[in-house]
């Protein structure tokens, strides 16, 4: 046992001061219509929980994840499952999402790395049989070596194009064997640093070329799930191709690849590219293409990917209220966020999912009461409802002339005012039912 002295963390209910219980997430209990758990399908991100120690530029690692063997080998790579699976069983976790190299060290030979990586899943596989975990999305990590210092897909280079073909195989053939839902593309490197040495027409179009590939390759194993692209405006790359939900879904649909992939919204990176996190969620959503959640929260004070664990309420509302409206999610809530750096304690990692489970309950138990209070869309619907007879009906059916409209103006002399937008209203609605008893 990794964790001795972690019991399974119960739901002991808003009351309750025991750091090591939920105060909001109850799995069975039923919002709107379903069980919070079948709502809230969370992962575990294998890189940050079990890999990272909590190093940033200015120090080395501060948390033991170590898990009583030496890190590099293969010991240490079971010595994780252990840990991970021993972690999920206790906080109730019902999937995991992994990179390639979080499951094994990376050898120098592709064929050694994947032979690692055979071993690794055989492991894992047995482990999710034992558990009933499963895979919510696999990935490659195709950001970290240098030989990917000018991207994957967009790199200059044919052979490290060729490399990153060989990574997406493999992670794709590990996703398949452990029955992922999905296969995520985020673009780590796919961007540029200066116009000056970069065509970026070249690169987009082999960006494009890498998972029209992964997609056939995918659909002749088997492969059912959706492909995620994971949007992101920058970091690491000074401009990244992958900017917003919005751009992402236009370069899909420039290459023909919108029917296999949708969305993968991280929080964190929808507030990097200026938007909220409900923003990216709901052109997502309107387009069809609301596919999985990278759940955690960036700091507005940080220009950065601070990853840091769901704790704010009013965002996992509206989170939740997009959610809710557009029907659910086809993937799920993978919790994309690490410890502070001075919480590097193996309790620190279950409160920090507690929080973000917690949040995201409370989160979802609000916006289930905004949408059954009704205010909000009986108000948006009446704000447009200018559109529902005479002129209004005829702009949406398409059955008008810009000669029409001319001149139904010139009869009309000038409009009134559009109507308030009633936002402090609105906003007072909300406070209202987030913080009634
Ligand atoms: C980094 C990304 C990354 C993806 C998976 O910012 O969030 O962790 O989720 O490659
Ligand atoms: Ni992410
Ligand atoms: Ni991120």
């Amino acid at each position: 046992m990794n964790f001795p002295n972690i019991p399974v963390i119960p739901y002991e209910g808003p009351g309750s001061t025991n750091p090591l219980a939920f105060k909001f997430y109850n799995p069975d209990r039923i919002v709107a219509g379903k069980p919070m758990k079948e709502h809230l399908p969370f992962a575990m991100a294998w890189w940050h929980n079990l890999c990272a120690g909590g190093s940033d530029m200015f120090g080395r690692e501060t948390a033991d994840k170590s898990f009583g063997a030496e890190k590099g080998t293969m010991e240490h790579a079971k010595a994780k499952v252990d840990a991970g699976f021993e972690f999920m069983q206790k906080l109730g976790i019902e999937y995991f999402c992994f990179h390639d190299v979080d499951i094994v060290p990376e050898a120098d030979d592709i064929k050694e790395t994947n032979r690692r990586l055979d071993e690794i899943s055989d492991y894992i596989l047995e482990k999710m049989k034992e558990t009933g975990i499963k895979c919510l999305w696999g990935t490659a990590n195709m950001f970290s070596n240098p030989r990917f210092m000018n991207g994957a897909g967009s790199t200059n280079s044919a052979d490290v194009f060729c490399f990153a073909a060989a990574q997406v195989k493999k992670a794709l053939d590990l996703t398949v064997k452990l029955g992922g839902k999905g296969y995520v593309f985020w673009g780590g490197r796919e961007g540029y640093e200066t116009l000056l040495n970069t065509d970026v027409k070249f690169e987009q179009e082999n960006i494009a070329r890498l998972m029209q590939l992964a997609v056939k390759y995918g659909r002749s194993i088997g492969f059912t799930g959706d492909f995620y692209i994971e949007p992101k405006p920058k970091e690491p790359m000074k401009h990244q191709y992958d900017f917003d939900a919005a751009t992402a879904i236009g370069f899909l649909r420039q290459y023909g690849l919108d029917k296999d992939f949708k969305m993968n919204i991280e929080a964190n990176h929808a507030t990097l590219a200026g938007h909220t996190f409900q923003h990216d969620l709901r052109i997502s959503a309107i387009n069809g293409m609301l596919g999985s959640i990278d759940a955690n929260q960036g700091d507005y004070l940080l220009g950065w990917d601070t990853d840091e664990f769901p704790f704010n309420v009013y965002e996992t509302t509206m989170c939740m209220y997009e959610v809710l409206k557009a029907g659910g999610v086809t993937g799920g809530f993978n919790f994309d966020a690490k410890n502070r750096r001075p919480s590097y304690t193996a309790e620190d990692m279950f409160h920090a999912y507690i929080l973000g489970m917690d949040a995201f309950a409370l989160g979802l138990i609000k916006a289930a009461k905004l949408i059954e209070d009704g205010r909000i869309d009986k108000f948006i619907e009446e704000r447009y409802s200018s559109y529902k007879n005479g002129i209004g009906a005829k702009i949406r059916s398409g059955e008008t002339t810009l000669e029409e409209l001319a001149a139904y103006a010139e009869e009309m002399g000038a409009p009134e005012l559009p109507g308030s937008g009633r936002q402090e209203y609105l906003e007072s609605v909300v406070n209202g039912v987030l913080f009634a008893g």
